[in-house]
């Protein structure tokens, strides 16, 4: 089997403040963590930004240029911009930092759907910032919104503009016909990086038969032409991250997918999560890929041309 990428997504728009003292949410903390998770092993770094007032979900171009350029002098990954954001932004807000830097790498989000963080309100906790709850509650209707056209627009406006390729996340078989509609009718070209997204509830669940599945109809839509990575929430991380890696797949690990190390203990940085998949992925006798081999191996158009 040939070399893994490893991913590390930092903090995301998922997890709250509250839930871990180690999710990173100022500029200096995401910087920090992410050139750890590099030195670590992490070819590309999955990164979304937060307002360092309250740590909410933030698109804002100044909070992303709160880390990006201490990441891109302090570290040779792959700085991938997540065009997701959270739920609750408007495509337009979650498309301003990447437009303003042209990233190397974008996220794609291929599908409509559901997109449910309430059941996290089950734990009891002592919340530390008013919008916390609220955030979470909201979600019982709140409608992830990524239609035809937002993505045909992601595609042309990054793709197309600033020559940006993809991390196309994936919750659902329907995701993998979204990629094969567009990619026929021209929108996007070979190697497609495709993120299997397991265990958010609107989307597939965690299950291995699920995993084994999206790689046979995606080996039937795409051929030779894809490389799969998979990254699940919550406890079902590892598990479903080392089945990929054991099937010839990629892997996603970070706090923005799970905040923890083991049962019930809380990781310590993203870097703990990088080391411990990668200690799996070499026992598996894998190799990990520097960043400039994920560079070729996705098509990458290299760092020095990102606005950073
Ligand atoms: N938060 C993950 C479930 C994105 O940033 O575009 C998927 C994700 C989406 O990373
Ligand atoms: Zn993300």
């Amino acid at each position: 089997m040939s070399g893994i990428i490893i991913t590390c997504a930092l903090t995301g728009s998922i997890h709250t403040p509250s839930m871990s003292p180690h999710l990173p949410v100022t500029g200096a903390e995401i910087a920090e963590q992410g050139i750890a998770a590099a030195r670590a092993g992490a070819a590309i770094l999955h990164l979304h930004a937060r307002d360092p007032a309250d740590g909410r979900p933030s698109a804002s171009p100044e909070h992303f240029m709160g880390f990006l350029p201490q990441l891109a002098a302090g570290t040779d990954a792959v700085l991938n911009l997540s065009t997701g954001g959270s739920a609750v932004m408007t495509l337009e807000d979650r498309l301003a930092a990447p437009a303003q830097v042209g990233p190397e790498m974008a996220s794609l989000n291929m599908g409509t759907m559901n997109f449910a963080l309430y059941p996290m309100l089950e734990r009891e906790r002592n919340w530390r910032h008013d919008w916390e709850r609220p955030f979470l509650e909201a979600s019982d209707d709140l409608v992830f919104k990524n239609t035809p056209r937002d993505i045909a627009h992601v595609l042309d406006r990054l793709g197309r503009g600033h020559g940006t390729r993809f991390e196309f996340e994936c919750y659902d078989l329907s995701h993998l016909y979204m990629l094969r509609h567009v990619a026929d009718r021209g929108m996007v070209a070979p190697p497609f990086f495709i993120q299997f997204v397991f265990g958010v509830l609107g989307g597939m669940g965690p299950d291995p038969e699920n995993l084994t599945h999206m790689v046979r109809i995606a080996d039937k839509l795409f051929g030779g032409d894809y490389l799969f990575s998979v990254l699940a929430a919550g406890r079902h991380q590892m598990p479903l991250v080392s089945m990929a890696a054991a099937m010839g797949g990629h892997v996603r690990v970070g706090l923005e997918d799970s905040l923890t190390i083991g049962r019930g203990r809380l990781a310590r940085s993203n870097a703990e999560q990088v080391e411990k998949i990668r200690a799996i992925v070499e026992a598996l006798g894998r190799t990990v890929m520097t960043p400039d081999q994920a560079r070729g191996t996705l098509g990458l158009k290299g760092a020095a041309l990102v606005a950073l």
